[in-house]
């Protein structure tokens, strides 16, 4: 653990400094925790002015990693629910029952009677993250979901259809871009997704001073719009038009010019054909965005230097999320902006998984359907939204166990009420979690993990999504209690006892295997790759054999290059540099290293997109989401710091669309949909496109067997309580933004 004394606190304290990232959201700031030891209590939290990627930046979520390990309602030890209520149990004696409760159930039923729901929170882990694979294929469930079918996977999928891989995942060169187009995401609150970037409104401002411009494209006047030089209002869920009349103009105008990609992209004459209906005037009418603004957003786009396009949230779980997702790409292919400085660029992380390959993926889709309505499986996953209804169908193969690893979907995926029904239903369920809320408090075992501060880390996944390439590894700066386990150690244990083996039988294996794939890719002996990682079991000697073999690695051989130990060293994490251009064709994984611009799934979902330009858009108002800088996702509203002040469950509406429902600001609306019906506080402001809604999600603690008494007291309502079924069908990936509603008032 690397730790320096400095004086710190409140005087007469023994405080020390510890440097390490935030885990809490994409952008992994550095933070400096002043930690009493003596107490295993964190004195403060401020940012590491010299960490090179945020340089002091941090926002208020920085203070959760002292609030949540403060926090009395986090579990600590595990926990069993029984007729009297909550009670603790000793670490053993959970595993044990864990263990037997599934292995009974697997025994009985086979491997899918056990469904699976994945959280977020996994993706802020590396231990987490590194033994996912062996989790996921050891427990070999049909029945798995994640809140990624929430999430990003439509750019999963047209990342596989261009790139040949689900996670290559080309990054917009946000400091070097001079035009900057952001559509669907909201960087200023969000500070970037699939596009890392601690600061992004100093960013945006840097973009700015240098002569570029930012443009932002959402239904609403967000915090990233009001600082942009441009902002359109775009009718919700159809971004894919907009982007396909770019594409048209391109072609109709000659202004297609592929760079150094030339030569390597197929189907650029079918994709002429098939934009050629989308011109900007016949678009204009169902995206509310004027032909000539249209036009103009092309020319000037062409006429830049640097411009890149960069679609997120907003463009994912939509209608056309992957169309939309697709699109973006193709645009910025088609100017030549993909793999060029200031356009998107791939990261290069330095535990390799960014390098050349001479494989070539295989798109893996629809192996297997879903039981009710026969939807196919995507990356061995069934989409969020489905499972409610997965869960309680009853046929002979039903459902009988879940497995909750840090997810909260009863408030983050839609149709969570009935989910919360069917998991009652369930003979057994286990939560790896830290708090009992709306979805762990129907688990018969909740199973406590580490929190952030109590845990090393490695920014292992957030290295294939920043702005900048970076390496950096973050201590353990509080003492666990006594029998605490990791959130790796856990995932181990379950597997572990489910198919009879032991977590070092288990972690052996990943070891065996990553020492002998490292020894084929650098050509070292797997014997001498084993002996220098030592015996220490765990994350951390597997991490050091990546960044060993990795593109700065000391390949085994000693001398100057990356190992675990420097990494460590680097108290304020390592800058390897800015992306960098001519990663293409190496890291393609398609056949030829060929980019086909079509693929059958596309052509088939462009039918769809047809179909809803003949239909127009539907009737009536059209709810979105909202994301605030103090929520993340469902799981902070039971620190007290991050729900005072202004209640921020409310639904903001246009002006114009309150007065003509008779709402005054502040008032009560009634917001109805296909799924159901919600009381909640209007906020009128022009913010808001005419004929949209927003309201965030997130919220909706309404249930009293929760054990968060500060969320109950700020339950807001849930968004995903009024969305529906809708599901880009490409992807399996739920429509959560331009959802029909009606709204009015209240009747006296
Ligand atoms: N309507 C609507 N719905 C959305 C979205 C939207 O924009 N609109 N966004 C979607 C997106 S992008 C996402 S990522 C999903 C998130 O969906 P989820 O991952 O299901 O939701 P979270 O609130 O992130 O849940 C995190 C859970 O992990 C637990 N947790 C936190 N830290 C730890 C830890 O260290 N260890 C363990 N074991 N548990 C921990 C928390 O207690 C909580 O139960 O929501 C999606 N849902
Ligand atoms: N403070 C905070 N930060 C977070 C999170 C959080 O909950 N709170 N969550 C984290 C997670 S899990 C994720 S995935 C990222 C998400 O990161 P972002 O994608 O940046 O997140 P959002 O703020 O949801 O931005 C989505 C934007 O899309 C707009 N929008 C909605 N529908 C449409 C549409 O049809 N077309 C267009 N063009 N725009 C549309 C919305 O108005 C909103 O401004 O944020 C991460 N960071
Ligand atoms: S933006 Fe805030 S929550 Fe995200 S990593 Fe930085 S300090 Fe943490
Ligand atoms: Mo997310």
């Amino acid at each position: 653990m690397e730790a320096t004394a400095a004086p710190e606190g409140p005087p007469g304290q023994a405080t020390e400094t510890i440097f390490r990232s935030c885990p809490v959201c994409e952008a992994s700031c550095g933070l400096v925790v002043a930690v009493d030891r003596a107490a295993n209590r964190v004195v403060s939290v401020r940012g590491d002015a010299e960490d090179h990627r945020s340089r002091g930046y941090v926002c208020a979520k920085s203070q959760v990693v002292k609030d949540l390990h403060e926090d009395p309602a986090r579990l600590r030890r595990p926990v069993r629910r029984t007729e009297n209520g909550w009670e603790e149990m000793e670490w053993e004696a959970a595993l044990a029952l864990v263990g037997e409760r599934l292995a009974a159930i697997r025994g009985a039923h086979g491997k899918d009677a056990v469904a699976m729901y994945y959280g977020n929170p996994n993706g802020h882990n590396f231990g987490a993250q590194i033994y996912t694979q062996l989790f996921i294929s050891l427990l070999e469930t049909q029945r798995f979901f994640s809140a990624g079918s929430v999430d990003q996977q439509p750019k999963n999928l047209s990342c596989e259809l261009l790139y040949g891989s689900a996670w290559t995942f080309p990054i917009p060169d946000l400091d070097r871009s001079d035009f900057f187009v952001c559509m669907g995401a909201n960087p200023l609150v969000s500070q970037g997704s699939l596009m890392s970037a601690p600061d992004a409104g100093g960013r945006f401002e840097a973009l700015r001073a240098r002569g570029g411009e930012l443009v932002v494209i959402d239904p609403r006047r967000s915090e990233t719009a009001a600082i942009a030089d441009w902002h359109l209002f775009i009718r919700p869920g159809t971004d894919a038009f907009l982007l396909f009349a770019l594409v048209n103009l391109l072609f109709a105008s000659d202004r297609v010019h592929l760079g150094h990609l030339a030569g390597r992209i197929d189907g650029l004459e079918r994709l002429r054909e098939l934009a050629a209906p989308f011109t900007p005037e016949a678009v204009a009418g169902i995206t509310g965005v004027a032909a000539d603004d249209i036009r103009r957003l092309c020319e000037r786009f062409c006429a830049a230097e640097r411009p890149v396009i960069y679609g997120r949230i907003g463009l994912c779980t939509q209608e056309f999320g992957t169309l939309a997702s697709w699109l973006v790409d193709v645009v910025n292919l088609l100017r030549g902006r993909l793999d060029a400085v200031g356009g998107a660029m791939f990261p290069r992380p330095a535990t390799g998984q960014g390098e050349d390959s001479d494989s070539v993926g295989q798109l893996l889709r629809g192996r297997w359907r879903s039981k009710v309505r026969g939807f196919p499986e995507y990356m061995s996953m069934l989409p969020a939204t489905l499972m409610a209804e997965e869960l309680a169908w009853d046929g002979e193969d039903r459902a009988r166990a879940l497995i909750t690893v840090a997810g909260n979907p009863v408030l983050s995926v839609p149709n969570g009420d009935r989910l919360r029904e069917a998991i009652d239903g369930l003979d057994f369920v286990v939560a790896l979690d830290i708090y009992i809320n709306e979805t762990t408090s129907r688990a018969d075992v909740i199973l406590p993990s580490t929190v952030q501060l109590e845990h090393s880390n490695y920014d292992f996944l957030f290295q294939s999504t920043s702005v900048r390439n970076f390496a950096r590894y973050s201590p353990r700066v509080l003492a666990p209690e006594p029998g605490a386990r990791d959130q790796w150690q856990l995932m181990l244990e379950i597997c572990g006892r489910v198919n009879g083996l032991t977590v070092e039988q288990l972690d052996a294996m990943i070891f065996e295997g990553l020492a002998a794939r490292l020894a084929a890719a650098t050509g070292v002996d797997a014997a001498r790759i084993r002996e220098l990682a030592g015996t220490e079991p765990g994350p951390e000697r597997l991490l050091d054999m990546m960044l060993r073999a990795g593109p700065h690695g000391d390949r085994f051989a000693g001398g100057e290059g990356l190992t675990l130990a420097r990494v460590k060293a680097a108290e304020h994490g390592i800058d390897l540099g800015p992306l960098t251009p001519g990663r293409l064709p190496g890291i393609l994984r398609t056949e030829g290293k060929r980019i086909r611009l079509l693929h059958p799934l596309l052509e088939e979902d462009l039918g769809r997109l047809r179909e809803r330009l003949r239909a127009g858009p539907p009737p009536g108002l059209l709810l979105i989401g909202r994301r605030h800088i103090r929520d993340m996702n469902t799981w902070l509203h039971n620190l007290p710091h991050f729900v005072r002040g202004r209640n921020r469950c409310t639904l903001r509406m246009h002006p114009g669309d309150a007065a003509g429902r008779g709402l005054a600001d502040g008032a009560t609306a009634l917001v109805r949909t296909a799924a159901a019906e919600r009381a909640v506080p209007v906020e009128i402001s022009d913010e808001m496109m005419p004929g949209v809604v927003s309201l965030p999600h997130g919220f909706g603690h309404r249930h009293a067997d929760t054990g968060q008494p500060h969320a109950q007291a700020h339950a807001g309502v849930s968004a995903n309580d009024l969305i529906g079924d809708g599901l880009d069908l490409p992807s399996g990936t739920s429509i959560v933004n331009g959802v029909p509603v009606e709204v009015r008032a209240v009747p006296p």
